[in-house]
């Protein structure tokens, strides 16, 4: 396929960029200013001829080719550049979140990648948060779990992404060492649409209180969704209704209540 040669030079080639999604602490919003807790970094592709594409249009690709290892580190390193170009003196910290494909988790020296992208751009690991999928910790949860564990070890924090697509046993949860649970927007879409989904949403959420973690609903578009979600205590929100994923500089702005 002619994408894989063009993907390799445009790794190369500096035609991949990140874009940043903030994500909201819910409670704090009146609706006017709402609270960035951090952002989660997106990655886009800037084709020359076939304008900015989405990560569906390649990522699925570098997973298949491999790819996705040197990406993924680019992606890593770009977006703990970004995290501390974020900081502001007198401001609270913002957090940075970034996906990793579980075949960049597993290569050879992943540990060692996220040390060395925390010391060379100096962010704090605390604020390093590294989103895996639910089907991705389940596919290898024997050889995940240590390294996860490694991870959290020196203050990262570990989320596990688009909770509850994953046809999983909840078990797991108890062996798995991770703090954030991103709830998939297929059960935010549902939260005041039917009662069904308002109960799958609440029990997800408590469920996260009562094993200490943290919990971030995705794709959040209107303010009832948002104030139901508060009401159940969800403690981030992430979603178009704050705003799109956006480039660094419009993050920054949006870091400083401007829209
Ligand atoms: O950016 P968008 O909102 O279209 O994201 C679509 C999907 O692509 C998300 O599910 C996300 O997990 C994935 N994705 C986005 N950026 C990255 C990345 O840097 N690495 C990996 N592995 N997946 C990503
Ligand atoms: O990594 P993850 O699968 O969570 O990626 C988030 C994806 O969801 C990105 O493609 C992002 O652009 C998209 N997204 C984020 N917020 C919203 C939203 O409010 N509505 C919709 N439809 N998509 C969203
Ligand atoms: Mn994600
Ligand atoms: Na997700």
């Amino acid at each position: 396929l002619q994408l894989r040669a063009d993907l390799e030079r445009a790794l190369g080639a500096g035609e991949l960029v990140l874009h940043y999604q903030p994500t909201i602490t819910l409670g704090l919003d009146d609706g006017l200013a709402p609270t960035v807790h951090g952002f989660e970094a997106l990655v886009r592709w800037q084709h020359p001829e076939r304008g900015l594409l989405a990560p569906v249009h390649f990522v699925p690709l570098a997973e298949e080719s491999g790819l996705i290892v040197p990406l993924g580190t680019w992606v890593l390193q770009e977006a703990c550049r970004s995290a501390v170009a974020l900081q502001q003196p007198g401001r609270p910290d913002v957090a940075m979140s970034v996906n990793v494909a579980v075949a960049q988790l597993t290569a050879p020296g992943f540990v060692d990648l996220v040390h060395a992208s925390l010391a060379e751009s100096g962010l704090a690991p605390h604020l390093l948060v590294l989103e895996i999928t639910e089907t991705a910790v389940l596919a290898g949860a024997d050889v995940v779990a240590p390294l996860l564990a490694q991870l959290r070890a020196t203050g990262i924090r570990i989320a596990i992404d688009d909770f509850g697509t994953g046809y999983s046993s909840l078990s797991y949860l108890r062996d798995l060492p991770v703090d954030v649970l991103k709830v998939d927007k297929s059960f935010v879409d549902h939260v005041v649409r039917d009662e069904q989904g308002a109960s799958l949403a609440e029990a997800i959420i408590a469920m996260g209180h009562s094993l200490h973690l943290t919990t971030v609903a995705e794709g959040v578009e209107d303010r009832d969704q948002a104030t139901w979600l508060t009401s159940a205590g969800a403690t981030y929100g992430q979603g178009y209704l704050w705003s799109r994923p956006v480039p660094l500089v419009q993050a920054a702005a949006l870091l400083n209540g401007a829209e």
